[in-house]
């Protein structure tokens, strides 16, 4: 069937969520809420949730997960609501990596080569993480990236301190 007008205009992306200060697991459940009722999101998928060892980081282990969304928005607006979601649940950024209430990565916009001072899409570090590409692969694993597809990279990557929530 062909897509309506307004189903062809969204854009597909896909949301890390991460937190390893507070109640990690509640945290990450309310945003995932938050970012699928944000204004201009159509529709969303939310992958399974892990618990993870934090990687270049310290701290509590964090929980991950991605959710899929279709958004009327830009890539720099869905940025600026993404980071308002972080606002409100008392994001800190003390120094890099530091232990956060939560996180949300914007790791794909729609196919899009993305290099500004903000944002950088694909997340650049994407390829190498397992524990964004392991809720990745759960939603598309076939998803290319510059570097392979999802499931390709996810079997080149050290999954050891990841397990399902
Ligand atoms: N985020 C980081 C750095 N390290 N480690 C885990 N396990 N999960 C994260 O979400 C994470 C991390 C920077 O944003
Ligand atoms: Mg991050
Ligand atoms: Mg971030």
């Amino acid at each position: 069937m062909k897509p309506s007008t307004a189903e062809a205009s969204l854009a597909r992306a896909f949301v890390g969520l991460g937190a390893n200060l507070g109640d990690a697991a509640v945290t990450v459940r309310v945003a995932a809420a938050q970012v699928a009722a944000l204004p201009g999101v159509a529709r969303h998928r939310l992958s399974p949730w892990y618990r993870t060892q934090p990687v270049d980081a310290h701290g509590p282990p964090f929980v991950n997960g991605v959710i899929e969304i279709h958004t009327a928005r830009s890539a720099a607006e869905l940025l600026c609501q993404l980071q308002e979601i972080e606002q409100r649940h008392g994001r800190e950024r003390p120094y890099r990596n530091a232990p956060r209430t939560l996180d949300l990565d914007l790791l794909w916009f729609h196919g899009m080569t993305i290099q500004t001072p903000d944002l950088i899409v694909p997340h650049p570090r994407l390829h190498l993480r397992a524990f964004a590409l392991r809720p990745l692969a759960d939603l598309d694993p076939k998803l290319p990236l510059a570097q392979g597809s999802v499931e390709e990279l996810l079997r080149g990557v050290d999954n050891a301190g990841l397990e399902p929530l």
